[in-house]
């Protein structure tokens, strides 16, 4: 329908069809041809629009943690938005916002309670780079400029992001990105960590790869080091045991700060608040988004110590300390989905769940061993992943393919190049995961 048509008002509809809607992160001329479009979740389930139930392996996107529709969230979504739709946190506020704040700080180890609001992981990433750039030059240290992040890492999508990260696909169409940025190796090796559970054994001293660009750089030019405490995205990579220590070890040597981008692994995918309790290190920044709010509205954070933004604080106090901020910082309704989220994980004990979870999950994943193609498995919490050779000369297509497949028999998983990735909603029950590796070894077994 043309434009003018609608703006003459000889058209009373606009058109509904899928060529509009440029999707992200999927070849849209494929799914265009076959969509798969979901209607309703509820709990474990989405609803297909041919009206098929279909199993979510995956949080949606790692972040349904509650799974879908959570009565307690909705109620309470419901109520906020017929409440306070919006109100801005530039210069004003409203309590929601500083009670989600709090109620985070409760969760996080040691004075990690410093709240900074954003609408999404990627944000987050990039308020925590900013943040720890300021840091330095608040306390006269601004030629720590340098930025070090880490082969095959996923920081989200914005410029920040993607030149911290690792992931080649999402960077190399993009430049130039930021200077003065350098990457750690990656830890996995399938030389020495293949199907491991859980933590390998081998690998800690590919922290030491901190020590190299210290060497090369000078440490007092770098300002931060930043890493996913568990690399999710890349296909699920648990760090090396010693791995975090070490690089915390090196950082604190240097005056670096140490950032954990916990987007994926916060809010219970390891069975506590943030991996950052799990490993038992504590970063100096820390991302969160995703299973804050679980989702149903979206908000992103940066937790840091209360020590880097008592850094910005010492000026005149009608000066703005932090010239940065997204007109939905600390959304009003995101706000009450965090809380109502937060509540809900404490009442339903779903961290400890996942730990009474985790070996049936780990049990279930390495069943799959010896499927056709399998290369590799790997687990930690409840998040795990089985690598794929490739076919040759078609990266990628496999795992497509079958992903199709599993569609088309009622689970939805997730894919990057030929790995499947797995993060199930944390209220899942035995049964469900059952149910996810019996249809996926069907689907491996027959298609090859
Ligand atoms: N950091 C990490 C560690 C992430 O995993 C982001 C930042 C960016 O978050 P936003 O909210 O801007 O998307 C992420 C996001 C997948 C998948 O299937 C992973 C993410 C997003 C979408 C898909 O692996 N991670």
């Amino acid at each position: 329908m043309a434009l003018d048509e609608l703006q003459e008002g000889r058209a009373t509809t606009a058109p509904n069809d899928l060529e509009s809607f440029w999707i992200p992160f999927t070849p849209n001329r494929q799914f265009k041809s076959h969509p798969r479009l979901l209607v309703s979740a509820k709990g474990m389930y989405y609803t297909s629009h041919d009206g098929r139930q279909i199993l979510d392996s995956s949080a949606g996107l790692w972040c349904a943690n509650l799974g879908h529709c959570h009565p307690k969230v909705v109620e309470a979504v419901q109520e906020g938005i017929a409440t306070l739709d919006f109100a801005p946190t530039f210069q004003y506020g409203h309590n929601k916002a500083f009670e989600l704040a709090s109620r985070i700080g409760t969760y996080m180890p040691a004075d990690l309670n410093r709240v900074f609001f954003c609408n999404s992981g990627s944000e987050a990433v990039d308020t925590a780079l900013k943040i720890a750039l300021a840091y330095h030059r608040a306390r006269g240290e601004g030629q720590r400029t340098r930025l070090i992040g880490r082969e095959r890492g996923y920081h989200g999508v914005g410029f920040g992001g993607i030149s911290v990260g690792g992931m080649v696909a999402n960077r190399r169409t993009f430049g130039p990105l930021l200077p003065g940025v350098d990457h750690l190796r990656h830890t996995l090796d399938l030389e020495h960590n293949a199907f491991t559970r859980g933590q390998p054994a081998w690998g800690a001293h590919l922290a030491d790869d901190l020590e190299r660009l210290c060497a090369l750089h000078d440490p007092s030019t770098i300002a931060a080091v930043i890493v996913e405490p568990v690399a999710g995205s890349t296909g699920v990579y648990p760090p090396p045991q010693g791995y975090l220590e070490r690089l915390r070890e090196i950082c604190d040597q240097h005056g670096i700060l140490l950032i954990f981008d916990e987007v994926i692994t916060a809010w219970g995918r390891l069975g506590k608040a943030s991996a950052a309790e799990y490993f038992g290190v504590l970063p100096d920044l820390m991302t969160s988004a995703k299973g804050l709010t679980r989702a149903p509205v979206p908000m992103g954070a940066v937790i840091g110590r209360v020590e880097i933004s008592e850094a910005f604080m010492p000026g005149p106090e009608h000066v703005i300390e932090l010239f940065h901020g997204y007109t939905y910082s600390g959304h009003p309704l995101a706000a009450v989905a965090g809380l109502a989220t937060l509540e809900a994980y404490q009442e339903e004990g779903i961290f400890e769940r996942v730990d009474e979870n985790t070996q049936h999950f780990e049990n279930a994943l390495h069943s799959c061993r010896d499927l056709p193609n399998v290369i590799d498995i790997r687990n930690i919490g409840l998040m795990g992943a089985i690598e794929l050779a490739p076919r040759p000369g078609e990266p990628g297509k496999r795992a497509f393919e079958l992903m199709i497949e599993c569609y088309e028999r009622g689970l939805m998983t997730r894919i990057t190049a030929d790995t499947f990735a797995f993060s199930p909603p944390l209220i899942c029950e035995r049964s469900h995961i059952d149910q996810i590796f019996e249809t996926l070894s069907a689907v491996f077994r027959e298609m090859k």
